[in-house]
């Protein structure tokens, strides 16, 4: 189902990009089967109203003392061209909110999304990053860019190692720096150049969450505004087989792990996970990301293993 006014990729032919693809939207409630459908067939998908206005406050609430405590920018001489010198990134979410892991890292569809996109190539997923992405005034855009060339060796697979979430905090139109997005562009050999200019933005209001492959072109847009700042708070889980941006769980303190549920403990490394998609044979039996021979999800005697 698409959005009144927007039009349907359904009928277009090649798989490769073209000026006429657009993101497609669905409203919340869709099913994660179609959801992963539209994602894996055109990189990227809109799912309108994923996260209620009351759980957007929540989030804001929980995270807003950190965003302003925070200067903007990546420190001195890091890539700050990259990560933008305007935009205020806060990590270490599951620290800081539990709003963040109660509505979002844990949001049954977008984990029904996950399963789908990623169970095929490992035993479990992990989350690689989480954090905000405020798009400050006068920040210029983002290169277009593929997340998945931080693993540029098994990026060349073929395969999603990757899916991100973006869900809008706030302002999230064009001129204050919508993503910008290239459909069809996620099974292109990850070298191949492509027009800039096909890029679009993808405008959302509050608690619609963009999701998108790895493999997918896409950058922050620049932010044309003297006043107003892009608020996006931004989620990815990989291939447990695949080193995380963000070593979340050092992040957490045992404390705080232990009021966990345990789907979250597992998704921030806070348990030993299974490297292979194989589940009845030898191989089922290997685990990733143990302590000494125990599952890290026993290693203070509070976990059960998975
Ligand atoms: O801010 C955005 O819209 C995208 C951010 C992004 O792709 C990144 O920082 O890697």
């Amino acid at each position: 189902m698409t959005a009144i006014g927007a039009k349907s990729n359904e009928g277009s032919t090649g798989s490769g990009p073209s000026p006429d693809l657009e993101i497609q939207r669905v409203p919340s409630g869709t099913s994660a089967e179609k959801i992963a459908e539209i994602l894996l067939r055109d990189g990227g998908v809109v799912v309108t109203g994923l996260l209620g206005l009351d759980t957007v406050a929540e989030l804001n609430s929980d995270l807003d003392p950190y965003v302003s405590a925070r200067s903007s920018g990546y420190r001195e001489g890091f890539q700050t061209d990259f990560f933008g010198p305007r935009t205020t990134r806060v990590r270490g979410l599951a620290a800081k909110s539990k709003a963040f892991v109660e509505k979002y890292l844990l949001h049954p569809t977008v984990l029904g999304v996950m399963d789908i996109a990623l169970l095929p190539y490992c035993g479990d997923y992990w989350m690689s990053y989480a954090g905000t992405v405020f798009i400050g005034p006068g920040e210029k855009a983002q290169d277009l860019h593929r997340d998945d060339i931080n693993w540029a060796v098994p990026a060349r697979l073929g395969i999603d190692l990757q899916v991100s979430v973006m869900v809008a905090l706030g302002d999230y139109d064009a001129e204050v720096g919508a993503t910008m997005v290239i459909p069809r562009t996620h099974r292109l050999p990850i070298d191949e150049p492509v027009d800039p200019s096909l890029a679009k933005p993808v405008e959302l209001e509050k608690g619609d969450a963009m999701i998108w492959v790895g493999s997918l072109l896409h950058g922050g847009g620049a932010n044309q505004t003297e006043d107003r700042v892009r608020k996006g708070l931004y989620i990815s889980y990989m291939l447990g087989w695949l080193a995380p941006e963000e070593a979340s769980a050092l992040s957490l303190t045992p404390e705080r792990v232990a009021e966990l549920p345990e789907r979250a403990r597992q998704l921030l490394g806070w348990s030993s996970l299974k490297g292979n998609p194989v589940r009845d044979d030898v191989m089922s039996a290997l685990q990733l990301w143990q302590v000494d021979e125990d599952e890290v999800g026993r290693f203070d005697g509070l976990f059960t293993n998975r």
